[in-house]
């Protein structure tokens, strides 16, 4: 699954049931224009394949990968270590701790392997998905257009709309 052009950001999770959390990097990255590819990666059931893509990926042409996981989330940890590519970790909430565990297994890596952590769940993953394209926009005017149009609009609706209480 992917978008039409060469894909710039891989996003990668560790099973089908992250989808849910995970789509919503995709969806910013489809409004911001940014293409992509998607695939279940999982650190546990299919470690050759993490080491196969994670090793592939800068010669495909991706720039940023966002992963996400949950539970016992060595997936964004163990890719980064894999490529010098910027990784994005999204902590996807798990049902026992609510993601708490996500959370930690993401961010708390040792000194000398970079993850950047996004929040737990659908922010997390919203902000993936802006963040990687702001990683993009480095070299791509079009994207980071994009990206100042998304600001501009978010801004205006808030003042547009004062009132906090439900139409
Ligand atoms: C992790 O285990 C996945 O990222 C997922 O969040 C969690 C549960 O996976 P399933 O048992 O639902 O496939 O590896």
């Amino acid at each position: 699954m992917s978008s039409n052009s060469a894909p710039k950001v891989g996003v990668i999770m560790g099973s089908q049931s992250d989808w849910p959390v995970m789509e919503h990097a995709v969806t910013m990255l489809e409004r911001l224009g940014v293409a992509y590819e998607t695939r279940v990666v999982s650190a546990h059931r299919t470690p050759d394949l993490l080491f196969d893509y994670a090793k592939g990926a800068a010669e495909r042409g991706l720039q940023v990968i966002v992963a996400g996981a949950g539970g016992a989330a060595h997936l964004p940890g163990m890719v980064a270590s894999q490529t010098a590519l910027p990784v994005l970790g999204v902590p996807v909430e798990s049902k026992a701790l609510k993601g708490l565990d996500s959370l930690l297994s993401i961010a708390q890596m040792p000194g000398g392997i970079a993850v950047g952590t996004l929040a737990i769940g659908k922010a997390g993953a919203t902000n993936a998905g802006l963040l990687a394209a702001q990683i993009v926009a480095l070299q791509d005017v079009q994207v980071r257009e994009a990206v100042e149009a998304f600001r501009r609009e978010q801004t205006q609706n808030v003042l547009d709309n004062p009132d906090p209480r439900p139409a």
